[in-house]
């Protein structure tokens, strides 16, 4: 008798599974609700490894992730250290730099690094006393009926625990998913783009920044691309986007410099040469995979978050932001329906599937137009189409990556306001050439041209019809 009531009353236990920047931050977020929160992790301590091996070195943080560490009080030691870039800076072949702000002065993304951000979160997370972080256990397989995990030590013993709720933030590879997969009417779709990526570091120049700081750098080369954000050690993190074919062909250092020379020429005295030859071979080209799936739960058991949910193509920098808001979504449902799993799982799954769904084709379209026909010109021109049309009709016309970056309109209905706002920028435009044509007939028709005097500049002819008024 006792022991029953004592086992009811007992917290519930949420195991987090994956303390990467989803599942740490999510440990958070249940950690406030008072659940018993166990962290399971297959990397050792990363606050207390020396070196950090892992992907990307920094990530451009905007208001959705923003909000989501809001909700655990983290934003502002977050923020502190983080780089504002209010624009982006389009680096043209020549070596020209042009830049394009992100909106209005309040507008601006942060470039953060990703093993401070990581420990700052493990760390927030640990001073709940409801939460327990294990490092060095990688889990192994778990029951979806029961709930019982199996994880393996970094020495090979296994160990097994039980939970209420399992959180599933192991990232695009993730374990958890793999019960999933086996269930019926769950779909699931992966997919490796041709292209890779690779980090370089441009070191600092007399002790300050080699560029400008305040800005995310862009080499807009259509197949190659390359993009830098900077680090409080005043370098800047360069990732280079190619095809992986074209990793292979480069072999030698001199064949570094030479496609350097051909499509970032502006960077080669930054980087350094030494430093080029050198760290183009330190690593392979790295993979970048596009994963979705639905639902996003099992019964009252299991929930998918962050990139084991669904991971993006870096082209929208909202991966990680996309992961947060995941927290902030099911945490509001967990409020509406009172901690209830068996509730909460399923409208998190209907709710919040469409909008990842949406993000994860935005960014694999952005890729698709990038490497299609993006070079600084296009960019360039439009960006400013995007931000002219917004300054002509602040409240019809809102650029996609506003409201994808800067706002928490969710991500299906951004993409469906782009195309309602497409509709009427085209119907603006057909309405506008009709009205020419129209004006220009009724011209031509009033005063039907001289053919003697047709030798009249071909500028002077536009503006007359521009002008709409009789010559
Ligand atoms: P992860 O960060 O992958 O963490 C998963 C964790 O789970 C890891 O710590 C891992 O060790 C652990 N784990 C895995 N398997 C197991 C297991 N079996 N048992 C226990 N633990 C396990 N996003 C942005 O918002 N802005 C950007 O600018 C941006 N830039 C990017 C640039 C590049 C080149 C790339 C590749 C991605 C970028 N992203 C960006 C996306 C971002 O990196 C991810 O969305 C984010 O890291 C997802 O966090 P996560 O916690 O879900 O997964
Ligand atoms: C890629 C890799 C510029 C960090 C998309 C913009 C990215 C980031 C853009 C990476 C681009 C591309 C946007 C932001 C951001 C732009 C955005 C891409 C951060 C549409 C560390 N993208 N990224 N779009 O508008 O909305 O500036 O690795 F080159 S931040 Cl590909 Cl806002």
């Amino acid at each position: 008798m006792e022991e029953s009531a004592s086992r009811s009353d007992k917290r519930k236990v949420v195991a987090v599974v994956g303390g990467g920047l989803v599942g740490a931050l999510n440990a958070c977020f249940f950690a406030k609700r008072g659940f018993d929160v166990q962290v399971f992790e297959t990397r050792e301590d990363i606050r207390k490894a020396k070196v950090v091996k892992g992907r990307s070195i920094n990530l451009a943080l905007s208001h959705r992730g923003r909000s989501a560490l809001k909700h655990v009080g983290m934003e502002d030691k977050i923020v502190s250290k983080g780089i504002p870039m209010h624009a982006r800076m389009i680096h043209s072949l020549s070596g020209k730099q042009s830049p394009i702000p992100y909106g209005k002065k309040g507008q601006y993304i942060l470039s953060v690094d990703r093993a401070n951000l990581n420990k700052e979160l493990l760390t927030e997370a640990e001073t709940y006393p409801n939460t327990t972080l294990n490092f060095g256990r990688k889990l192994q397989d778990w029951n979806a009926e029961t709930g019982l995990m199996t994880f393996v030590r970094s020495d090979g013993s296994e160990e097994e625990i039980q939970a209420d709720l399992i959180v599933g933030c192991d990232g695009a590879f993730s374990a958890i998913r793999k019960q999933f997969l086996r269930r019926s009417r769950f779909d699931f779709s992966q997919t490796y783009i041709p292209h890779g990526y690779m980090e370089l570091t441009m070191p600092p120049i007399n002790g300050e920044f080699a560029m400008k700081p305040g800005y995310l750098h862009i080499w807009p080369r259509n197949t190659f691309m390359m993009i830098a954000l900077p680090n409080l050690d005043k370098t800047f993190t360069c990732t280079l986007f190619m095809p992986f074919d074209e990793f292979e062909k480069i072999t030698t250092g001199d064949e570094v410099i030479e496609f350097f020379q051909k499509y970032f020429p502006d960077t080669i005295p930054l980087i350094g040469v030494d430093a080029l030859k050198r760290d183009y071979f330190r690593l392979p080209g790295q993979a970048m995979v596009s994963v979705k799936c639905s639902p996003y739960h099992i019964g009252n058991k299991c929930v998918l978050m962050g990139d084991a949910a669904h991971a993006v193509v870096p082209f929208y920098g909202q991966g990680m932001n996309a992961g947060f808001e995941d927290c902030i979504v099911f945490e509001e449902i967990m409020e509406q329906f009172n901690e209830d799993f068996s509730a909460v799982l399923p409208e998190y799954s209907r709710v919040r599937v469409p909008d990842d769904h949406a993000i994860a084709d935005l960014a694999m379209y952005n890729y698709i137009e990038m490497r299609a026909h993006v070079n600084s010109k296009w960019f360039l021109f439009r960006k400013h189409v995007d931000n002219l049309l917004h300054a002509i009709m602040p409240k019809t016309i809102i650029p996609l990556y506003t409201m994808v970056t800067f706002s928490r309109i969710r991500y299906h209905e951004a993409v469906k306001r782009w195309h309602w706002q497409d509709k009427v920028i085209n119907r603006g435009l057909l309405f506008t050439a009709t009205g020419a044509v129209l004006g220009a007939s009724y011209l031509l028709a009033k005063n039907p041209p001289d053919v003697n005097k047709l030798t009249v500049p071909a500028e002077k002819l536009w503006s007359r019809l521009l002008a709409l008024r009789a010559p």
